[in-house]
């Protein structure tokens, strides 16, 4: 999704990094990461896959407080390459692009404030690094959110990163996995909310759509509310067999102009929770 343009950060690196400045964070700022912390940590156990709770212990986060980014890379670096890297906000897609391709995880610095604890517009440090770190332990998900940065870089010179930015949105995101016959989350905009948690895999609204790369790249999504359509990935290596090694190409040019919201599913949901609110926009 193009981002309107962003103004460059004060005091920002070249690459729009800033320190972490962990020393600064307040105790109230680590209560409300330990309050957001220990509400997820508390319903995901048998809602997320697996992995991610491992993600959580090989990475140390269920220690109290906003971890430190350099802690975090320390580990991650060790497991798969990966590195953690702070960022005052939203960032152009190229400089996001630059950092995944290079293995350098983007994460706000801030978090949210109290009355914001359900619905923040940007991502903060809980989304960023709860929601999406811990999976970077797992080596075939390191290596899709890497071949995602190249992809992007490729995609900007195509004019298709709003195609691309949906794959991104229907899997790191808001990404569902079968598991032993059961329906697992693992996005991180679903693991980062209490709501979208429950939502996500209980409510019979929303469709459940099998992973089809052009199904999903030709289903829009809004990102003001819980999704009308998840999509369900077999594994993650499934995932990265089926987008690594793909021209992406003939895809975007099959797609350029289409916008069909393609919503008939393996699992239709009865939407109900959607019912009222305005379709999605039309690109
Ligand atoms: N910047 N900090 C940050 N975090 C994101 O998740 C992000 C971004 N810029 C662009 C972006 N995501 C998406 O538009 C890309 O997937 C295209
Ligand atoms: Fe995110």
């Amino acid at each position: 999704m193009a981002h309107a343009e962003l103004a460059f950060p004060e005091g920002a690196a070249a690459d729009w990094t800033v320190p972490q400045d962990w020393a600064a964070y307040t105790p109230e700022e680590h209560a409300m990461w330990d309050r957001l912390f220990e509400r997820q940590a508390a319903m995901l156990p048998g809602r997320v896959v697996p992995e991610f709770l491992e993600g959580l212990d090989i990475l140390r986060m269920t220690r109290p407080g906003i971890p430190d980014f350099a802690e975090l890379s320390e580990r991650l670096m060790k497991r798969t390459g990966w590195q953690v890297v702070a960022v005052p906000g939203l960032v152009p897609d190229r400089v996001f692009f630059e950092h995944l391709a290079n293995r350098r995880f983007v994460a706000g610095r801030f978090i949210r404030k109290p009355e914001q604890i359900d619905y923040l517009q940007e991502p903060d440090v809980f989304h960023d690094v709860f929601g999406h770190v811990p999976l970077l332990t797992h080596p075939a998900f390191a290596d899709y959110m890497q071949a995602y940065g190249e992809g992007g870089l490729r995609a900007d010179h195509m004019g298709a990163i709003d195609h691309l930015a949906r794959l991104y949105w229907y899997t790191v995101e808001f990404g569902l996995m079968r598991r032993d016959g059961d329906l697992r989350l693992y996005g991180a905009g679903i693991v980062s909310s209490f709501g979208e948690s429950v939502f996500a895999l209980d409510d019979a609204s929303p469709n459940r759509i099998g992973f089809d790369l052009k199904r999903l790249m030709r289903t829009e999504y809004r990102i003001d509310d819980y999704q009308q359509s998840y999509f369900v990935i077999d594994s993650f290596e499934d995932l990265l067999a089926k987008t690594a090694d793909v021209d992406f190409g003939p895809v975007y040019r099959e797609l350029e102009g289409e916008s069909d919201l393609a919503p008939d599913a393996v699992a239709a949901g009865d939407r109900v929770y959607h019912r009222g609110t305005q379709d999605y926009a039309r690109a």
